[in-house]
């Protein structure tokens, strides 16, 4: 056992600097790099660490006092058995991540042996810990660095009480308080993170029973959630004129079924999306994984969304733009009957470019359908019916049979004036047979 004085070491070009923080007291065990005070000049705060194990017997410094190399920091008694002042090796760098080894400061030991230890052949290593404060950074010492680091603590957000706003221990710790403290949705900021759904007891506000959800309605929901909350999605709303083409439905009604087919509005609705598509190459198209890229699809295979006992499942139809409305329409029974029978093959619900959403069979105006991902549009179609449209020619209003389009397309992908292009389209395509059948 052998009481050592430890001295300020090296610290560069540094003279008579501040002592701002003292970090141990008379009793204290030390270990080996552990740090004893901070020193801050006006360019830099830097940590100076002890050279060796031991209980600190007398502190010899204090905050406010001016420090230069040499300066006498304090006594300890070196602990038996733990790395002694003669034999330190370099220590790591804890912070800042400097490519120089550092080592530990002078010491000499009391009474015996009168001459610092003084390291050999290597680069100023208190400098190599020092932590400017000038610039952007918070004005912290290292050792407060390295607590708040451990704790998560961003320096960037602590408001620091000590001279010249230094942050302290006692301000990180002040700061982490009221981050616990704060409600979470205040503490989540900007980012995607959701304020957690209160558990509530509903059966205290009446009768309640527990069912457990379909393995489809809790794969879908989790799609559908990702899919809500990573694109950014806008709704483009329209209404065709489907007078004509409802009259051409119906006159083909006999002549499919003589085919063992139901001839439906949404395979007109296929049809004019498949051009719509040839027409937009962009909607048929998916972001690339990173997100710099746009993967164009030379395929055209729609999806429709198709409501089941289980949930929603979206069958696809494979090379819509190589098929006749006839074609379709028996690929959209045959594909929703397998869904509703729960037959469905997986490769028959993949490769989708697009999505065709229909409630028409069911009711409603308009809705905001979610894209089906990495799709970059979906297409909402809403029950049609009989509405006034005004005819410049007759001067008249004139009944004309109407259906609700809501095209939701993803924003990052597709801009505003393509998303209302699009529904043009296919309202244009959707008015005039002829076209639809080219
Ligand atoms: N306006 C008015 N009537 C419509 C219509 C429309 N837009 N679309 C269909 N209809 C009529 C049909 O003509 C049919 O009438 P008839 O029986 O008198 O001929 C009736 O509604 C039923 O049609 P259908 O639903 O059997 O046929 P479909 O081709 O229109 O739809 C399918 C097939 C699979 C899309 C549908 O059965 C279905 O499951 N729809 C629900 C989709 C869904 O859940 N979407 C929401 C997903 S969440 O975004």
């Amino acid at each position: 056992m052998a009481i050592q004085e430890v001295l300020v070491p090296d610290i560069g070009n540094f003279d008579s600097v501040d002592v701002i923080e003292v970090h141990v007291k008379a009793g204290d065990s030390v270990n080996q790099d552990d740090s004893l005070i901070t020193l801050e000049s006006d360019k830099a705060s830097m940590d100076i660490p002890a050279p060796f194990s031991g209980t600190v017997k007398e502190i010899r410094i204090k905050v406010g006092d001016k420090a230069s190399q040499g300066t006498l920091i304090a006594l300890i008694d070196a602990a038996e058995g733990l790395a002694a002042p003669g034999d330190t090796k370099p220590a790591a760098v804890p912070e800042p991540a400097a490519a120089t080894p550092d080592i530990p400061p002078p010491s000499r030991p009391v009474p015996e042996v009168p001459k610092p230890i003084v390291p050999q052949g290597t680069p100023n290593p208190v400098a190599a810990r020092a932590e400017f404060v000038s610039g952007k950074n918070p004005h912290a010492s290292p050792s407060v660095r390295k607590f708040a680091r451990e704790l998560g603590a961003d320096l960037t957000r602590v408001t620091g009480s000590g001279p010249k706003g230094r942050i302290t221990k006692e301000d990180v710790q002040t700061w982490v308080k009221g981050e616990l403290t704060k409600p979470r949705e205040a503490v989540s900021g900007g980012g995607m993170n959701v304020l957690a759904m209160p558990t509530i007891d509903f059966s205290q506000f009446g009768a309640t029973e527990t069912q457990p959800l379909s393995r489809i309605k809790k794969l879908s929901g989790a799609n559908l959630h990702r899919n809500w909350v990573t694109a950014p999605h806008v709704t483009q709303f329209d209404n065709a004129d489907i007078t004509d083409l409802e009259d051409f439905r119906k006159s083909m009604q006999d002549e499919a079924a003589k085919r063992g087919v139901k001839l439906t509005m949404l395979a007109f609705l296929m049809k004019a999306a498949a051009n719509a598509l040839r027409t937009y190459p962009n909607f048929n198209a998916s972001l690339s994984p990173a997100g710099d890229e746009l993967i164009l699809k030379h395929y055209c295979h729609i999806g429709f969304a198709c409501d089941t006992p289980d949930g929603l499942v979206v069958p696809v139809i494979r090379d819509v733009n190589q098929k006749d409305v006839l074609d379709i329409a028996r690929d959209l029974g045959e594909l929703s009957a397998k869904a509703r029978e729960r037959k469905l093959k997986i490769e028959e619900m993949q490769g989708g470019c697009f999505t065709i959403s229909s409630l028409g069979g069911i009711g409603g105006t308009m809705f905001t359908p979610i894209i089906n991902c990495p799709e970059v549009a979906i297409l909402g179609v809403s029950r049609s019916s009989i509405e006034p449209v005004w005819d410049a020619k007759s001067k008249t209003f004139e009944p004309r049979l109407m259906l609700p389009l809501s095209l939701s397309y993803d924003h990052r992908v597709i801009d505003g004036a393509d998303g209302a292009r699009f529904t043009s389209h296919l309202r244009v395509m959707l008015s005039d047979v002829r076209r639809l059948l080219l």
